[in-house]
């Protein structure tokens, strides 16, 4: 049996999912999404990834038809009909079929849709070796013009800049502001160390405030690690002592070169280290 998707309250066998080419999704990236985890059968920070769907949503003003407890429910049995235990799950709320024109209060639609697949994991390699990054010179999205809080269906700020990674040869890349500022990868947080205290740049500069990333700054105040939210430019990135990513799919992954320099020693550090290993405990032991 293939997999099943959910659409609008129904499972549907994946070749025959199917969204309307009228969808505002599909024609102007006009909808949200969570990208979220379930280790072992538990949907990790459930919470968290409702309530940033329903403030993107807010945001664009798009009504979610469900409530946050509904939707849980339905990616629950999403789960359960794909038998499910470690899956990555894509929920995304479209604003469903309107008519060709721009303007979004002609349509009344929005489609949930819940997608659960096997995780695809990165290599043991990067773990183990860390990541070489560069600098890319695709700006991230100003937050005046559409601000990276909100996970919105166009991800083509992101997209421009991976391909400037592959062009370079690296599988991550930095992404600035418009002031230079350092802001975060394609689909990642970005976070250093330097004298001891952890560090990583603050909601403002534009990013996507990653649950991951909560989660390792919650971690690491547990471990008596000072961490705080900073500014900073390429010269911290290029001075620090260790580095590192987060995301729901990658987890914690060590950044070892950046734009041809190394990060420390060059070698994945002890904090990264430390924090990667708890937040594999606390995301397999289920005490979120
Ligand atoms: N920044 C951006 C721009 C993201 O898209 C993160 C940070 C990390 O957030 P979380 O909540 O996951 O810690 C993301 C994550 C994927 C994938 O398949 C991930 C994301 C988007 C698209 C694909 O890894 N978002």
């Amino acid at each position: 049996m293939g997999l099943k998707i959910y659409i609008n309250g129904e499972l549907f066998e994946k070749e025959d999912a199917r969204i309307s080419v009228y969808d505002r999704g599909l024609l102007y990236g006009d909808g949200v999404f969570e990208g979220i985890r379930a280790y072992h059968g538990k949907i990790f920070r459930c919470k968290e990834h409702m309530d940033r769907l329903f403030a993107s949503a807010k945001a664009i003003m798009l009504e979610i038809p469900l409530s946050k407890e509904e939707l849980t429910e339905a990616i629950r049995s999403t789960l359960d009909a794909n038998g499910l235990r470690d899956a990555y799950i894509r929920l995304l709320v479209t604003r469903g079929v309107g008519t060709l024109g721009l303007d979004p209060f002609e349509c009344s639609n929005p489609q949930v849709i819940i997608i659960t697949d096997t995780l695809s994991l990165y290599p043991r390699e990067h773990y183990e070796q860390g990541l070489e990054l560069v600098t890319v010179s695709t700006v991230r999205n100003h937050p005046n013009a559409l601000n990276p809080r909100i996970k919105s269906l166009n991800y083509l700020n992101n997209i421009l800049a991976k391909i400037e990674c592959s062009q370079a040869g690296v599988t991550e890349g930095v992404m600035l502001n418009s002031d230079g500022y350092v802001t975060e990868g394609t689909a990642d947080n970005i976070f250093i160390v330097k004298d001891g205290r952890l560090l990583t740049p603050p909601a403002h500069v534009g990013i996507l405030e990653g649950i991951t990333r909560a989660v390792v700054m919650e971690l690491a105040r547990e471990a008596d690690i000072e961490a705080l939210e900073k500014d900073m430019t390429r010269f911290d990135l290029y001075s620090a002592d260790e580095c590192f990513l987060t995301g729901t799919a990658a987890e914690v992954i060590p950044v070892v070169r950046i734009d041809r320099r190394d990060v420390g020693d060059g070698r994945p550090g002890p904090i990264t280290l430390r924090l990667l290993e708890m937040f594999r405990n606390q995301a397999t032991n289920n005490t979120n």
